[in-house]
């Protein structure tokens, strides 16, 4: 897989790519990650990305053709499944989309800022317009981040044991079991018996209780 990230602030994405899991899995040559800072495609003797909105109102909002221009020579250079655009009114990421993107090649993920970007923007280049959840975040970059975390662990290979993504909370719509480690005991709060007693079956089984229990409790939207 491959992603150009297409930013005002490649600094504030840069980060989370850089530790761990998403760290490991650009080393090992599983996804390659690009940053593109808007601004080295500005037009002008001002470095200008933005502007004034027409018709009036507060902030500032991206213009289309450095945008345009960016997105036009990473197109030159390869096909691409999908234009992302990250916007608080998009449809909201769950592990569902998170699985589907992840069994794309080549994606570019356009972070809006300040106003966002020109509507044309989004009516010609983007494929896709994706928010992490109902709250205002000061930019994309952030939710870009939490994306590509979300679709780079899913990619073979990322993490350690293979099966361990198939067991997250929400991979069958299901919060996680709880999980327990040394000691089992501290200072008399103790991990449950059955998981002491290697009988796999029967582990399992628990699991799939706390699992259904958890989920009744805590998040029965998730049922329905
Ligand atoms: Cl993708 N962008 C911004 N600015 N805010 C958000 C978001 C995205 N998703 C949730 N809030």
């Amino acid at each position: 897989m491959r992603i150009d990230i297409i930013t005002v602030l490649p600094e504030l994405l840069k980060s989370p790519f850089e530790a761990s899991i998403l760290k490991r899995a650009i080393e090992k040559g599983l996804v390659e990650v690009h940053f593109h800072n808007l601004r080295d495609y500005s037009i002008g003797n001002y470095k200008q990305v933005d502007d004034y909105q027409f018709g009036g109102g507060a902030g500032m909002v991206l213009m289309i053709e450095p945008i345009d221009k960016c997105i036009s020579k990473l197109k030159e250079e390869r096909d691409y499944d999908e234009v992302i655009y990250m916007t608080p009114d998009g449809s909201t990421l769950n592990q569902g989309v998170a699985n589907e993107i992840s069994l794309k090649k080549n994606l570019i993920i356009l972070c809006g800022h300040y106003k966002g970007v020109d509507q044309r923007v989004r009516d010609l280049f983007v494929t896709r317009e994706i928010s992490i959840g109902d709250y205002v975040l000061s930019g994309g970059e952030l939710a870009a981040a939490v994306l590509c975390d979300s679709i780079i662990r899913l990619l073979p290979g990322v993490l350690n044991d293979e099966t361990s993504a198939l067991t997250d909370t929400f991979q069958d719509n299901l919060l996680a079991p709880p999980v327990y480690t040394r000691p089992s005991n501290y200072k008399g709060t103790e991990v449950p018996d059955i998981l002491l007693t290697g009988d796999f079956p029967k582990i399992e089984k628990w699991r799939e209780e706390q699992a259904m229990e958890r989920t009744t409790k805590l998040r029965p939207d998730l049922l329905e």
